[in-house]
């Protein structure tokens, strides 16, 4: 079938919709798949320029008499003159924008545009026998909703973790194409929220390619360092459509270690095999091996590095010894020229300019970062807190939200439970004290346990003040395996100084990460350390606030706020933020500020945290 021939069938089901009919794709969009370790799969990419209509009423998506959802006026639409219906849109006439890309950096109309965008791309495919494909998508914020040649493939809520939808019966030999509905209106019940400190970049933002499985395949596979038996790696691998008697091989070939399990029940096979002279990853040691995964017709190659992590007391081991982590919180906007970071390039800058500070701990905030810079941070080594975006106040009473971001949480900890880097789920981020947050944050956690033991369970938490003393006593506390808590003195609160003076009642005995602290200064702004918004000002901040953090005895670890100034609505003070959070410790455009000298001296000479 070409194309037009597509079109046509297409058609006939819009018709077929509009007549009241049931139509294809009247029927519940099917549910997309995670895959681990899509980025090694040989992939067709999709990424480039895709046609783009800005549908600001979503008309191409809703029946304008009724608001009735008409699942897809636009999926087929390439209309041109003469043809019948529809008639006003044409995909091959419209405008372009990049994949991957926010398209709030792409064009100045769509700098504060919250609303659906189409996208379509041409492809030309030739099927292969006993093969299935899959549309890979590596984000889109926030909802979206898939077709190809017409036929609905799936829909997605979430803005920050990729997914798959099968496109086997979709697609056919020759010219094909791909439309997406893209809207990244904010939502009440949506994950985050409503309000969030940082810009609602809309669209594909990361890569978009076709991956091709065999019949039988590879779904999840999770492989890391016994933490009990020493030499033991061990994990599982998970088949989609095993055959009977299937197996599933692992091979370290620089380790010369190889085992063989039997696919069972749910597709599962349980991994263990035991080496001789692996080395472990660390940050000083970023050690990394190929990793064959195959099963049947399927095979992946992998790279995995291999280390273990645990809490004892107020202790982080890794790998059996005590570890503080000297850190830095990162946004996923991208260095020089802003908007969403997407390219290994992105990645090396930021964790770059990180490594350059001396930090061995990154706080990847405020949701999933992409596959780049989760690869990045293993091959530089750098320990990565990844978070889930249930973000200041969400809707907590509501199931609904919950099971949100508990598929969010599948999605972030399905596709990058084998990166060594990664040491800490964190399951929120400045919630209110309320019974049901606190319930849904358990919830979360619960789930996040359940999908990966062998990592650590944190959240930032909020902390409140009785005099000169910071108390952490939030009942979520109980749930988390490691503390993190934010402050801001001398920025939000009183003066840099009144650090010195402040106290920590820690009411759990368990490590703790101050997971923010700092204050804002515009690059190249300079006068005196009390006048806000210079660099000296934030550099006292920091002074002051070393010597404090020294004085926690539970501290293992901490993460200025933040990196690099990036976008945010909630910051429009004209001359000096003018839509920047400036607390960044280096410019948007890489310069930077004094206080990330005074934090590369105390993290290189270790003059805070604890020496190990
Ligand atoms: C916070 C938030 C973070 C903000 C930051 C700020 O507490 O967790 O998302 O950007 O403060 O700059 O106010």
């Amino acid at each position: 079938m070409n194309v037009r021939n597509a079109r046509n069938v297409a058609l006939a089901a819009i018709a077929a919709t509009l007549a009241g009919v049931t139509a294809a794709w009247a029927a519940p969009a099917p549910a997309p798949i995670i895959l681990t370790g899509a980025d090694r799969r040989p992939a067709i990419s999709l990424n480039g320029e895709w046609a783009a209509i800005v549908d600001p009423y979503f008309s191409g998506m809703y029946n304008s008499h009724h608001q009735e959802k008409k699942n897809g006026w636009f999926v087929n639409h390439k209309a041109k003159p003469g043809d019948e219906f529809p008639t006003e849109y044409n995909f091959s006439t419209a405008s372009r924008l990049k994949v991957p890309g926010d398209w709030n950096t792409q064009r100045r109309s769509l700098y504060y545009y919250e609303g659906p965008i189409w996208y379509e791309r041409d492809f030309t495919y030739q099927p292969k026998e006993h093969t299935r494909v899959f549309l890979h998508v590596g984000a889109a914020n926030y909802k979206s909703w898939f077709w190809v040649n017409g036929i609905k493939v799936c829909e997605h809520e979430g803005g920050y973790t990729s997914f798959n939808c099968e496109v086997t019966t979709a697609v056919h030999a020759g010219g094909n194409f791909v439309v997406a509905a893209v809207d990244n209106t904010r939502l009440a019940d949506g994950v985050p929220g409503l309000q969030t400190d940082w810009w609602n970049y809309g669209g594909l933002t990361r890569t978009v390619s076709l991956i091709e499985v065999p019949e039988s395949f590879i779904e999840q596979y999770d492989l890391h360092l016994s933490r009990t038996e020493d030499s033991v790696i061990e994990g599982w691998v998970i088949m989609n459509s095993p055959v009977n008697g299937a197996k599933a091989e692992v091979e370290i070939p620089e380790l010369g270690a190889k085992t063989s399990a039997k696919v069972g029940d749910g597709g599962l096979a349980a991994i263990r095999v035991e080496v001789k002279g692996l080395k472990r990853w660390s940050p000083e040691t970023p050690i990394i091996y190929k990793v064959r995964i195959s099963a049947g017709q399927d095979s992946i190659d992998e790279l995995i590095g291999f280390r273990t992590v645990e809490v004892r007391g107020t202790e982080i081991l890794l790998n059996g010894k005590p570890i503080f982590l000297r850190g830095v919180c990162i946004h996923a906007e991208a260095p020089y020229r802003t908007g969403r970071a997407n390219t290994d390039k992105d990645a090396e800058t930021l964790l770059g300019w990180a490594k350059e500070m001396g930090a061995n701990f990154v706080r990847l905030a405020h949701y999933p970062h992409d596959e780049t810079m989760l690869r990045a941070a293993d091959r530089m080594g750098l320990l990565v807190w990844s978070e889930n975006p249930v973000y200041w106040a969400l809707q907590f009473d509501n199931p609904k939200v919950l099971a949100k971001a508990e598929q969010q949480l599948d999605e972030e900890i399905g596709t990058s439970r084998n990166h060594a880097a990664i040491i800490l789920w964190s399951m929120a981020n400045e919630t209110p004290n309320t019974e049901a947050r606190t319930k849904f944050i358990e919830t979360e956690a619960a789930h996040a346990r359940e999908l990966d033991p062998t990592r650590l369970i944190t959240a930032a938490l909020l902390v409140h003040a009785e005099g000169n003393t910071k108390i952490v006593d939030d009942p979520l506390g109980k749930a988390l395996d490691v503390i993190g808590t934010n402050e801001y003195i001398g920025w939000y609160e009183k003066r840099p100084e009144t650090a010195d003076i402040t106290q920590w009642r820690i009411d759990y005995q368990k490590p703790v990460i101050m997971s923010e602290f700092g204050g804002e200064a515009k690059a190249g702004l300079h006068g005196r350390k009390t006048e806000r918004w210079t660099e000296e000002y934030q550099a006292d901040i920091y002074r002051h606030q070393l010597g404090m953090l020294n004085r926690i005895p539970q501290l293992r670890g901490m993460s200025a706020w933040i990196l690099m100034d990036f976008r945010s609505p909630n910051r429009p003070l004209a001359g000096i933020q003018d839509e920047y959070n400036r607390k960044g410790l280096i410019s948007e455009q890489g310069k930077k500020k004094l206080a990330y000298f005074i934090l590369q001296k105390a993290y290189k000479e270790k003059t805070v945290g604890k020496p190990e």
